[in-house]
This record gives structure tokens, C-alpha cells and sequence, in this order.
């Protein structure tokens, strides 16, 4: 109930069943304590449940109180994350469920409610007492960070109007933030998916920066997924964008030089009464004084930091705070490299390689107003929820990535033994769809999200919104094996898709081509002796989760009691969206490489127990409280340059590729109500 009308008191309806929180006088924040008599009357009327608050001793919320109620938050910005950081560990420090529930109470009216509701997602993730509760998504309780806002005043309009079971759909419209006369539009629907920056919201909730409690931060190879999961939506973004007639994403790597990329939010906070700031196209970050912020931060301090991180790429080794050196290796390399990059508590070395990735943010997402002059807050990119839909995202991101690629560099290629699987040859690969063989077919897809959870003062009950989005048909892998070795035996299933050419229409040079690939799949396999054929269906990819789990909102809106299903799904919500799996491809249909592998499960297999654990989309997301469940390299066979001039030349017995198409086409499916 806490995530319910996030900024509604927490005297709660929970859809025909009213329950009532009877608190102690001193939770009533001070506007309302003198009214708690009648509020207590008011709210209790025709409760069927009364929750008794437990009156406890309450901790010390000074500092997170720190921040306005009515202010944004950002968990880049570095005062920001200490205050969310205490927070979490007050969350998580309180004995028992009651207690959690005492000071929720209590800071639901005080605490800002962006902070609250990360900080409380964070600790039902990470107590043991709260594992397998229902949390809704966060597009429902804060629709403001993913839609036009026309939407919420048509919203009231209906919600006001009508009762819930007669009303319509709310249309968001499918391109509202630019006209087709700037070339970026074309790969919106990409960069301001709901599914999309859900995903990537519901990373950085796994993957907290700041907390007293390490364990919450200090995960299984953390660096390393920072360094994949992000390479990995520059892969899908680039090709997205190939397949839009657009160049793949120029680093940002002249922070003197003027971001040629405007973008103009036209979102509204809704707890902060205020329009998201824009970036005109021309910007240029500065040197940021805001005090309100606690940041004072020169834009030399960025290019200093990125010195340093060449500067260890070029020795192998990182400095450390006392001085010494400490070689990076292939076995964790990458992974420390991609904590100080970040960077999070568990940096090596916070002093002297700062915070760059951090800041980097948070340097353009101020640029329109580094010294708070005109009072303003960060734009979409100080935000984890709406950082990807400002393409300047994809272009500091390209940055770090190849930063981390400089390092990748170092490292010497897959020999052959690496590589090959004795005994295994993978004679064919090839999908099967709708569009026959080896052709995937793409639409639009008109789909709802509910609104109603996000909607304070209004009248209670469910009120949809309808979007659009790309999705694809359903299709199948279809492998060839041929096992020689004598007997059955496991391996890992591989899947990866790129372009077959670059830019101009010329075969893309291999080099350039392991960049792009994007994973699909990755699965565990038993092999039988002889010959056999692997089938996958598309819905079981290890890097998606389903459209349901994605949004939630038909099983688990205010007012449904939340069924077996969703409480299962309870906090997997971290998953590239099943929708956004493939490229949208072209009219003509746009020609990509398949390519699979079968690897040795020896060599990859991770002991550990699965049993209960969220790990259905462990590809960019991990599992939670379980090692990353693979033990080769993230990228693996890709993430490393190698000597083949192409991939025909890189391909070892079980390895194969396919060549296939992705066809679109530009029509509007509507989304069977449930799937
Ligand atoms: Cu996910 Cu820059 O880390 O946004």
C-alpha cells in the first residue's frame, strides 16, 4: 500500500476494500496533526481493516529529510545518493515487518516520495522478510517519468467523469516530442520505450550505489554487468538506429565541444509541479556550482578522471589508495574497471578515479544551468528512469564503453581451445516464424499501462492508457547439432544477431561487427550423442522479460486482488522488455547475421541452487542473491577483438551462422487483452 498513490496520505483504499492505518499522533506530520482527530473519523469510515501502527522509536531521518518534498531526486547526483544510502539501511535495519511498516508510515508524508519509493523497492529487494512481495511497477506509481502529461489531465477528466468499468482508454501519442524534421526522431520509439527505460530504472534498483550494507551493492561481477548490460544497449541502440538510416552513436568524448543533440522532455513532475528542463541543441556542459546540490565540480575534474582511467588501461594496473598498483587481469579486470567507472562504494579507488560515469550524468543533465541561477532542476538524464529516452545518453554511454573496449583491447584473443567444443559441431542455425524461414517479422502494437495508481486526489479505481510500441512475431531457433564425442553432454547455447552490412551498405568489417552484436538467448542444453535438433521458442530469451512482467498491469492493478501469478513475478522486474527483443528491420527487410554457439557447460557452468530465485532474464540482469550464472567473460565470444577477418573465419565446429531478415511493417496491431 505504500506504493500506492505515492503522494496521497497513507490512510489507504485498496479498491473496494478500504483499509484504515491508525497511527500515533506524533506520525501525523505537523500540517495535519492538529486535524488528526478528524482525519482519523474521516479516513476509518467504513473501513473493513484497521492496521494498528505500531509506535516505535524512530531513527534519525534528518538527512534524508534533507531533501524537499517537492523537489526532484537523482540517484547520480552524489548528495542524493548518501541521502538514499541512509535511508535503505534504515529501511533495512528495522527488526521486523512491523517496524518497517512504523516508519513507512511515518515518512511516507515526509520523505520525498521519488527517494521513498526507491529506497523501500530497494529493501523489499533486499530483506529476507520481504521477498515474494508484490510491488507495482513503477511506470503505475510514477506514470509522470514515462508519458506526455496531457495524459494525466485526460485522465482526471475521465476518472472525474466516470466510474471505473466505463472508461476508455487515455491515448498517449506514439511521437510527441519531436518532428519528423529532426533525423533523431526516427529511433523515438526506441529511446522513449516505457518497457525500455523501465529495464533500466529496475537495473540501477538492483544495483544501488550507496549503502552501509555492502552486500546490497558489492554483487557477483557488478562491475563487469555495469560494463555488458550497458555495451549491450549500445549494440541494440546502434542497430536500431542503422536500421532508421542513421549513423551509430558518436562518442561524446570533447566535453569542450557543444552536444550537437537537443531534446526536449515534455515531461512533468508531478511531485515536483514542474517541467522537465530541455537541452537546446549547442549545449555545452560547464562547471558546476550549485550548492543546493552540493556540487561544485569543474568540467577539467571529468577529463582529469578520464586521464586516469587511460592511464590504467595503458599500464594494466589500477593505482590504489595506498599507493600501490594493482594489475588488472583477465579474470577481473573488466569487473574492477567497471566499478570505478561507475562509480559505486565498492571503487578501489574513489579519490583518485573518481566518479566519472556518475558525473558525467549529472554534468549533462545541469548543463542548462550549472550554477542554479534560474532555480532549475536536472534534465532527463539525472535520472535512471528517463536517461535513455535523451539520445546524448547513448552517446556518453558509447564513450564509456569504448573506454572499457580500450581495455578489451589489451587482452589476448580466444585462442582455438577456448572457443571449440570437441566432439560438438553445430551444422545449422536458423529461425522459424510467421515470415517463414530465417525472416522475422516486426509491427506496431497498441498496448495499455495503468494509470490509476499514479493519480492522486482523484477518484479512486483503474484508468488505462493506451501506447504504442514496436513488437515482433513470436519465431523459434532451430539448431543443428551433431554430437561426435560418444555420449550425451551439456552445453551453453549462444545466441547473438548483427548487421551483415555497415552504414553505406558494404559488408561491416568483422571488427566492427562483433561490436554490434546483440545478444538474444543463452541457455543450458543437453546434447545426446549423434545428431539433434534444438528448438527455443523467441518468448524464453534469457535477456527478456514477458510484456506481463514488464508492466504488470493486467493481473495486479489497484482494486485485483493480486493473483498467484503476479506474486511470483514480485520483484523480477529487471529485464530487457520481451517486446523490444528484435530490431525493428526495414520495409525491404533489413539483412542481419544469426550466429550460434554451443560452448562447453564444463567450462561455463556455475554451481549453485536456482530453486525460487528471479532468473529468467540473468543475461543482462543477473540473479538475485546468485552468482552471475556463467562463468565466461560477459560478451563472450565477442568481447575481445581477434585475429579473423571475418566472422565466416572466426567460426570453429560449433559455432554456425545464418543469414536472415528482419521485415517491418507499418501497421498497428492491438494487443490481445491477455497473452
Ligand atoms: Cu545506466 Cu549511465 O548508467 O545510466
Amino acid at each position: 500500500l505504500f506504493f500506492d498513490r505515492p503522494t496521497e496520505p497513507c490512510f489507504m483504499q485498496k479498491g473496494e476494500e478500504k483499509t484504515f492505518f491508525r497511527m500515533p499522533t506524533n506520525y501525523y506530520p505537523d500540517k495535519y496533526k492538529s486535524a488528526s482527530n478528524v482525519l482519523e473519523n474521516r479516513f476509518s469510515d467504513g473501513a473493513s481493516r484497521t492496521i494498528e501502527v505500531r509506535n516505535i522509536a524512530l531513527p534519525n531521518l534528518s538527512l534524508p529529510m534533507e531533501l524537499p518534498y517537492n523537489d526532484q531526486f537523482s540517484l547520480f547526483v552524489p548528495k542524493h545518493r548518501r541521502m538514499a544510502g541512509k535511508l535503505i539501511d534504515i529501511f533495512m535495519n528495522m527488526r521486523d515487518l512491523e517496524d518497517l511498516q512504523s516508519v513507512c508510515s511515518f515518512c511516507q508524508m515526509r520523505i520525498n516520495p521519488y527517494m521513498f519509493n526507491y529506497c523501500l523497492s530497494v529493501a523489499i529487494l533486499h530483506r529476507d522478510d520481504t521477498k515474494g512481495l508484490t510491488i507495482p511497477t513503477f511506470a503505475e506509481t510514477f506514470p509522470d517519468k514515462f508519458m506526455d502529461p496531457k495524459v494525466f489531465r485526460r485522465a482526471r477528466e475521465v476518472s472525474t467523469v466516470l466510474n471505473a468499468g466505463d472508461r476508455l482508454p487515455v491515448l498517449i501519442p506514439q511521437n510527441y516530442t519531436a518532428a519528423e524534421s529532426e533525423p533523431e526522431q526516427r529511433v523515438a520509439y526506441f529511446r522513449e520505450d516505457i518497457g525500455i527505460n523501465l529495464h533500466h530504472w529496475h537495473w540501477h534498483l538492483v544495483y544501488p550505489f550507496d549503502a552501509e550494507n555492502r552486500a546490497i551493492v558489492d554483487k557477483d561481477r557488478r562491475g563487469e554487468l555495469f560494463y555488458y548490460m550497458h555495451q549491450q544497449i549500445i549494440a541494440r541502440y546502434s542497430v536500431e538506429r542503422m536500421c532508421n538510416d542513421l549513423g551509430r552513436p558518436r562518442r561524446y568524448n570533447d566535453f569542450r565541444q557543444p552536444i550537437e543533440e537537443g531534446y526536449f522532455p515534455k515531461l512533468d513532475s508531478q511531485v515536483a509541479s514542474r517541467a522537465w528542463p530541455p537541452r537546446f541543441a549547442g549545449s555545452t556542459i560547464r562547471d558546476l556550482d550549485r550548492p543546493v546540490d552540493q556540487i561544485r565540480s569543474d568540467v577539467s575534474q571529468l577529463e582529469t578522471w578520464r586521464d586516469r582511467f587511460l592511464e590504467a588501461i595503458e599500464n594494466m594496473a589500477i593505482i590504489l589508495p595506498n599507493g600501490r598498483q594493482m594489475p588488472l587481469n583477465e579474470e577481473t579486470g573488466i569487473d574492477i574497471l567497471g566499478n570505478l567507472m561507475e562509480s559505486s562504494i565498492i571503487s578501489r579507488n574513489r579519490g583518485y578515479y573518481g566518479d566519472m560515469h556518475n558525473m558525467g550524468h549529472v554534468f549533462i543533465s545541469y548543463s542548462h544551468d550549472p550554477d542554479h541561477r534560474n532555480l532549475e532542476q536536472f534534465g532527463v538524464m539525472g535520472d535512471s528512469a528517463t536517461a535513455m529516452r535523451d539520445p546524448i545518453f547513448y552517446r556518453w554511454h558509447a564513450y564509456i564503453d569504448d573506454i572499457f573496449h580500450l581495455y578489451k583491447a589489451k587482452l589476448p584473443p580466444y585462442a582455438q581451445e577456448k572457443l571449440d567444443f570437441p566432439g560438438i559441431r553445430v551444422s545449422g542455425v536458423g529461425v522459424e516464424g510467421a515470415g517463414g524461414a530465417n525472416e522475422l517479422r516486426t509491427q506496431w502494437e497498441q498496448s495499455t499501462v495503468e494509470l490509476g495508481r499514479g493519480l492522486d486526489f482523484t477518484p479512486r479505481g483503474s484508468v488505462l492508457a493506451s501506447f504504442t510500441h514496436l513488437q515482433h512475431d513470436d519465431f523459434s531457433y532451430v539448431i543443428s547439432v551433431n554430437n561426435t564425442s560418444g555420449s550425451g553432454v551439456m552445453g551453453t547455447v549462444r545466441l547473438f544477431a548483427a548487421p551483415a552490412l555497415d552504414e553505406g551498405g558494404r559488408p561491416l568489417a568483422f571488427d566492427e561487427q562483433r561490436r554490434l552484436m546483440i545478444e538474444l538467448d543463452k541457455f543450458t542444453q543437453a546434447i545426446p550423442a549423434g545428431s539433434s535438433t534444438i528448438r527455443r521458442n523467441s518468448l524464453d530469451s534469457s535477456v527478456t522479460i514477458p510484456y506481463e512482467r514488464t508492466f504488470r498491469n493486467q493481473s495486479n492493478r489497484p482494486g485485483d486482488p493480486g493473483s498467484a501469478e503476479a506474486a511470483e513475478f514480485d520483484f523480477c522486474g529487471c529485464g530487457w522488455p520481451h517486446h523490444m527483443l528484435i530490431p525493428k528491420g526495414t520495409q525491404r527487410g533489413y539483412p542481419m547475421v544469426l550466429f550460434c554457439m554451443i560452448s562447453n557447460w564444463n567450462e561455463d557452468r556455475v554451481m549453485q541452487d536456482l530453486v525460487g530465485a528471479c532468473n529468467d532474464a540473468a543475461s543482462y540482469c543477473g540473479i538475485r542473491d546468485r552468482k552471475y550464472p556463467d562463468r565466461r567473460p560477459m560478451g563472450f565470444p565477442f568481447d575481445r577483438p581477434t585475429a579473423a577477418n571475418s566472422l565466416a573465419d572466426f567460426l570453429t565446429p560449433n559455432m554456425a551462422v545464418a543469414d536472415c531478415t528482419i521485415r517491418f511493417t507499418d501497421a498497428t496491431r492491438q494487443r490481445a487483452a491477455r497473452r
